[in-house]
Parts: C-alpha cells; sequence; structure tokens
C-alpha cells in the first residue's frame, strides 16, 4: 500500500494551526499558491489583500491584538520586496509575526528564474530569524522554529522563504516533522533577577515622588493588571505610551498624560518599564539628574542603552511588577498616603494644561482647528472602541487628546513612524475582534499609500470608521520646510490634491461623508457608526495650523 503524502503548502498550514494562527494576509502568486490549499483544509481564514505591505502590518496588527503571532504569506521577488517596509515596523515595534515568501525552486537555483532575490539576505538585518526551507520534510518544522525565534527575549518578525519545489513536492507523511500545538516551545516569560527586584522594593520604600512609565511591553507582556495593582498600591503616578496607553482609564487617580514632562523633572524615582531610551523619550536626556532611575525591559539590549540608569531588569514587566509591589508592600516608611501631595501637585499641572487647551478643543473655527476633531474622535470612543493612528501632524494632535478608554485599544506603528499602517491595522483589529468597533484617524498622506485596501475591508465585511483629517498636504514635513527655507519654497514635494475621500468610500462600497463644519463631526461619526460598513469621514481640516510636537520638530530631536 502507498504511504499516505503531504506537500510543503500543507505542512505550513499544519504548523500554522499547531501555533493558533487563524488567520494569513496575503497576496497571491504562483510560488506559494500550495499553501492557501493547505489553509483551506485546516480552516485558517485567508485574506487577500492590494498591496503586500498591507500583508505584512496586518499580520503585524493581529499580534498586537490577539497575542498570537500574525502570519503573511507573499509571493518571491516584488511580493516579498513590498513586504519589507510592514516587517521593518514590526522589527522596531517588537511585533511577533511570520512573513512567508515564495522563492524560486531550488533546482534553479541562481539560474535567474522568475522573480528570484536574495529574500534571506534582505530580511536579515530587521528580523529575529530569517532563513530558507531546505526541504519538504522539513516545512512546519522550521515554521515552528521561526515561531520560536519569534519569542526570543522582546518579541519580534521572523522570515521565511520557502522554494516553489520544496512547497509543491509531496513527501511521506511519516517523514516530515508536524510539531504539535503547545509541544514545540516554552514561555520565555522571565521574572528577572531576585536581588534587583529587591533593590526596586528598596527604591520604591524610600521615594517621594515616583512616577512611572508604562511602555508598549506592558500590553505585550499582558502585564495589565499587575501594573494597575503596582501603582494603586505604592501610589504612583503613571504615564503611559505606545501599545500601554489604556492601561488605566482615563479619570483614575492615577492616570497622567499631560504633565509628564514636569514629573520627570521633578521626580526622585523615574521607573521606565518596556519602552526603550529613542526619539520618543529625548534619548533619556529629559529625566532629572538627581532622580534614581529604573529600567525594566524584555531585551537586555534596550537596558541601559543611551543613558546610565541605577538600576536594570531584565524580564516581564507583569512578573516584575507584581514581585517588586509585594516585596515593597509595608515597608513604605510612613505609608502610601504621604505621596498624595506629589500626586496632586501633578494633578494641578495636568488641568491647567488641559484647561489651556480646551478653547482650541472646542473652537467653531472654519476651516476646522484639528483640536476639534481630535477632541470629538475622543468623546465619541467608547470602552470598546480600538483606536488607531496614521498620520503625521493630525495623528500628534490626536496623541495630546485621544485617550484610549481600555488596554490594548490603542495602535500606533510604533518607533519606525511608518505612514500606511492604519488600514492594515484596523483590518487586522476588526477581523480578530469582530465584537470591538475600530475607529482610525489617518491624515491624508498616510491614507492614500495603502488607501485601496478599503475595498479588501468591503470585501471582507470588516466595519470601521475610518476618519481622514485631510488637509491636502504632508503637512508635518511641510512645517518644517516653511521654518528652514521660508513659506515662498515650502510647497515643495508636500502638496496633495483635494480629494473628496467620502466619495471614494462610496465608490468602493463603503459608507462615506465630506465635513466641513464642526458642528457636524459627531453626527457624521454617529452616522457612520450606525452604517455598518466600513467607512470614511472625510474632515477638511486647517491646513494652516500644527501641532505642537510638529512645531518643535520633537520627533527629530
Ligand atoms: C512611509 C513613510 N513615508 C514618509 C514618511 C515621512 N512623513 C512623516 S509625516 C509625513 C506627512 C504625512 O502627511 P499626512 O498623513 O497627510 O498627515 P499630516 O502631517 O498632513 O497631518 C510624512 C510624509 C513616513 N513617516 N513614512
Amino acid at each position: 500500500m502507498m504511504s499516505e503524502t503531504i506537500s510543503g503548502g500543507h505542512l505550513v498550514a499544519k504548523a500554522l494551526k499547531a501555533e493558533g494562527v487563524d488567520v494569513i494576509y496575503t497576496l497571491c502568486g504562483g510560488h506559494i499558491i500550495d499553501i492557501y490549499d493547505g489553509c483551506v483544509d485546516e480552516g485558517i481564514e485567508v485574506i487577500d489583500v492590494r498591496h503586500e505591505q498591507v500583508a505584512a502590518h496586518a499580520a503585524d496588527g493581529y499580534a498586537r491584538i490577539t497575542g498570537k503571532p500574525g502570519c503573511a504569506v507573499v509571493t518571491a521577488g516584488p511580493g516579498t520586496t513590498d513586504a519589507v517596509t510592514g516587517v521593518a515596523n514590526a522589527f522596531r515595534a517588537e511585533s511577533p509575526m511570520l512573513l512567508i515568501g515564495g522563492q524560486g525552486a531550488l533546482s534553479q537555483h541562481k539560474m535567474g528564474s522568475l522573480q528570484d532575490l536574495p529574500h534571506v539576505d534582505m530580511m536579515t538585518p530587521i528580523t529575529k530569524f530569517a532563513a530558507t526551507v531546505p526541504s519538504t520534510e522539513r516545512v512546519a518544522d522550521i515554521v515552528s522554529m521561526a515561531f520560536r525565534e519569534c519569542y526570543n527575549g522582546a518579541p519580534g518578525p521572523s522570515f521565511l522563504e520557502i522554494p516553489r519545489d520544496v512547497l509543491d513536492a509531496k513527501v511521506p507523511l511519516e517523514k516530515a516533522r508536524i510539531p504539535q500545538a503547545g509541544q514545540y516551545r516554552a514561555s520565555t516569560r522571565q521574572l528577572g533577577d531576585p536581588e534587583a527586584v529587591e533593590q526596586l522594593a528598596d527604591l520604591l520604600a524610600h521615594a517621594e515622588k515616583p512616577a512611572i512609565l508604562l511602555g508598549s511591553q506592558v500590553w505585550t507582556c499582558r502585564a495589565t493588571d499587575a501594573a494597575i495593582d503596582f501603582v494603586r498600591a505604592l501610589n504612583i503616578p503613571a504615564y503611559m505610551n505606545g501599545s500601554g496607553r489604556g492601561t488605566l482609564p482615563p479619570g483614575d487617580p492615577h492616570h497622567f498624560q499631560l504633565s509628564r514632562r514636569y514629573a520627570f523633572t521633578e521626580a526622585d524615582l523615574i521607573i521606565i518599564v518596556g519602552t526603550p531610551f529613542d526619539f520618543r523619550m529625548g534619548y533619556g536626556k529629559r529625566l532629572s539628574p538627581t532622580a534614581k532611575v529604573v529600567q525594566i525591559d524584555l531585551d537586555y539590549r534596550t537596558v541601559g542603552k543611551n543613558r546610565d540608569i541605577d538600576l536594570g531588569i531584565v524580564g516581564d514587566a507583569g512578573l516584575i511588577l507584581s514581585a517588586a509591589a509585594q516585596a515593597a508592600s509595608g515597608r513604605i516608611e510612613n505609608g502610601v498616603a504621604r505621596r498624595k501631595a506629589w500626586l496632586d501637585e501633578l494633578r494641578a499641572v495636568e488641568t491647567a494644561a488641559y484647561e489651556k487647551r480646551l478653547p482650541r478643543q472646542h473652537s467653531d473655527a472654519q476651516p476646522i482647528d484639528p483640536y476639534r476633531l481630535v477632541h470629538e474622535i475622543n468623546e465619541f470612543l467608547t470602552e470598546d472602541t480600538i483606536y488607531i493612528g496614521d498620520g503625521g501632524d493630525i495623528v500628534t494632535f490626536s496623541g495630546q487628546v485621544v485617550q484610549p478608554k481600555s488596554p490594548g485599544h490603542w495602535m500606533d506603528p510604533g518607533p519606525l513612524g511608518t505612514l500606511g499602517v492604519g488600514m492594515a491595522f484596523a483590518m487586522a483589529a476588526k477581523q480578530a475582534r469582530r465584537d470591538k468597533e475600530v475607529l482610525c484617524l489617518f491624515g491624508d498622506g498616510a491614507f492614500s499609500l495603502t488607501g485601496w485596501d478599503f475595498e479588501t475591508m468591503v470585501r471582507f465585511d470588516l466595519p470601521f470608521i475610518g476618519v481622514i483629517g485631510n488637509n491636502s498636504s504632508m503637512n508635518q514635513i511641510r512645517y518644517g520646510q516653511a521654518a528652514k527655507y521660508g513659506e515662498d519654497r515650502a510647497r515643495i514635494g508636500n502638496t496633495l490634491g483635494d480629494i473628496r475621500y467620502g466619495e471614494f468610500a462610496k465608490l468602493l462600497g463603503g459608507y462615506g461623508e465630506e465635513v466641513r463644519d464642526p458642528a457636524e463631526i459627531r453626527p457624521a461619526l454617529e452616522r457612520a457608526r450606525e452604517s455598518g460598513k466600513p467607512s470614511l469621514i472625510n474632515v477638511w481640516v486647517d491646513p494652516e495650523v500644527y501641532a505642537p510636537g510638529t512645531m518643535n520638530q520633537t520627533m527629530y530631536k
């Protein structure tokens, strides 16, 4: 009797299934179709997009939302190069995803086959692991290896290329290693050095004016509850950035946002959790020189990078915060209540900054003040709205005003600053969490990069609320040109057409509106919500005003 055989594409699907991946994002090509066939057998959904960049960003977004690795499958050559940006974004954002690229047949290696390129060489610097699958028997084995590598230290992307003959060939089932769910990789969560945790407890016991920054890894580690318990038990003001936003809900007595610079200048203990000292942190230069600085991170290479620290702990944010809170409990001199004056001081700074900006947020000006737009969005968000920002200046405005109401409900590209992530993140978020509402704020420039995938949202019935802050410009760049070269030379390379994106949405089968009156923003958002369709509310904002972050050029400092 002939033994049962299995092809490489079906082995890929079995390995994805074992990892719990229930969808792949893809754009087709002859090199990869056997993977689709395997997905049919394994019940894995295939979402086909209009550009490979979107497939890769969607895999990144899926990982962020679900905690499982995302997977994108693209063809050889241009399919893989198109996906590079998505992999690069996931690399800088520490997002675990697997990109599978096709490759010419091994039997035609270096003969000039269609779409042949050195993919592994290209991907090596922007992945945690990049390899060629050398034989059909090893396909599932190497896919599981790639997943294992995604979780080495801070998570990140892996890349595999599978030559066409390796993918298409069939091998006897018993010759292929097919790793089984839960049996091929271990948790990589680490507690951190217990002595360092003790030292942190000691610092916490003595601090008069502590402050904590909860970064993206708080969400990556699903350390929300541990972080909340920590700040409440020790009475510590918390600031949040990246995916850490929403850890505490707005209005929580320990939730602070607008007083961060003041707090980090005045504090005597600053705890940085799961975010690097990169440009978003002024490379660590803006912290009080006399404060004790503690850094907790999944990646040993991040701890102490760019500035000295008083204490570093490598490991899982949740395990470390819980252990430190427990070790510190009962040891705080005079109890945590004595920190009330410090929290009151920060709350006063916070309230003053908020009130100063409020008239702009309520502005009735036409064209619309971007502050009014982001204010309306913030008021519109519910506890179940996942908010995504994809743009330049308009998203810089939103970073100050929009506060996600729940953990894991904020998505931005991360430190690569990639325009064009929005549609893909919306796609992944809605696909993975049908019970959630998804709202994405786009700049018109950012939208244009990947906007055709609005059609994918329609085709797969993925309703979301798209809002475009339309200034017919790439304003964040325009500001710098005007400041450096003068207004008369400031319109080079950054001007966009006056596009009615609401009409574009309708053309593709979605819901769309044009908004020029600020009083119409809220009703238009409501109608988009009620439409149950992918939507675009095109809001014409004032092109002559800029966010403070843009004017200070903080992203370059
Ligand atoms: C892929 C990519 N290309 C270029 C840039 C550089 N860049 C940063 S902000 C910006 C302008 C974006 O314009 P838009 O999305 O319309 O937002 P606005 O600044 O006008 O509010 C550009 C081009 C980038 N960050 N990412």
